[in-house]
């Protein structure tokens, strides 16, 4: 199973190159961390960015919170991306027909596509969600992640939803879609030989149990280690951290060595 290899190893199960690109950024920066960016300035997202760059693999954008969202703010990002080497993940959560997310994600004021490495969908409209978002981000080396589970209070997506999401993304094949957004090894029943899904899990924080809307949060070791997941993702426990700059970088190294201690822990080292 994908939990007793090494992210590197599994680099070479991959034929998308984003995955590919993820896999070798976790590996030499010794980062299973995410940091999820919500915060609705450009300039303010960039900071964020600045600060916590060097300890991530990816950074998690939601662009239409963004007030003064912008051509120079996407190159601004890229450029951080290529010089601190990391993955930009657009947490859009597309969820219509395939010919309407085809224009969501390569039109409008956005243009996702042209900038975001990866991306995700809910599996909800069946799999021409897939086929639309494929059409337009295959031919740039862009990923999908399946929406398999979710992290708040009493969502839907659990037990036969969550099996067929899984389902949907063995059918679609590993060119396009590379793994999930999922609080557990979704992928572990009915394992293919040689496949491999990253599981990135949002709802992770060391300060506080959820908050007020049903955000639930579990800690690094309990998503890395007892979940067996790939990637954590969090927010709020990292830029919204009091204190000042600095703070917020001690926090991002923080959790990018917890992370990093449950995945060695998972392989037995
Ligand atoms: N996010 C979740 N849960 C989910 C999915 C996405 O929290 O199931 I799918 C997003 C929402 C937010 C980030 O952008 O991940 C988590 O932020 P906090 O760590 O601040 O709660």
């Amino acid at each position: 199973p994908s939990t007793t290899k090494t992210y590197a190893s599994r680099a070479e199960l991959h034929s998308n190159p984003t995955a590919k690109r993820l896999l070798g950024i976790m590996e030499r920066k010794q980062s299973n961390l995410c940091v999820s960016v919500d915060v609705t300035t450009a300039e303010e997202v960039l900071e964020v960015v600045r600060r916590v760059g060097k300890s991530v693999c990816m950074v998690k954008t939601h662009c239409d919170i963004i007030s003064d969202f912008s051509k120079a703010f996407v190159d601004e990002i890229t450029r951080l991306s290529d010089e601190m080497d990391f993955i930009i993940f657009e947490d859009r959560k597309f969820a219509d027909i395939g010919n309407t997310v085809t224009l969501q994600y390569a039109s409008g004021s956005h243009t996702i596509a042209s900038w975001s490495h990866l991306t995700n969908a809910h599996p909800l409209p069946g799999p021409g969600i897939i086929s639309g978002l494929a059409s337009v981000g295959v031919p740039l080396g862009r990923a999908l992640l399946l929406l398999a589970e979710m992290s708040s209070k009493d969502n839907l997506a659990t037990g036969h939803y969550t099996r067929e999401a899984v389902r949907m993304a063995r059918e679609a094949g590993p060119e396009f879609v590379v793994g999930f957004i999922a609080m557990s090894r979704v992928d572990q029943e009915g394992a293919k030989e040689g496949e491999d899904f990253l599981v990135m899990t949002p709802g992770v924080g060391l300060h506080s149990a959820g908050d007020k809307m049903g955000q639930q949060y579990r800690t690094p070791r309990e998503v890395v280690y007892d979940s067996g997941c790939d990637v954590i993702i969090v927010g709020r426990g990292i830029y919204g951290i009091k204190g000042g700059e600095e703070k917020v970088k001690e926090e991002a190294e923080r959790y990018r060595k917890e992370g990093w201690a449950a995945y060695e822990e998972r392989l037995g080292r």
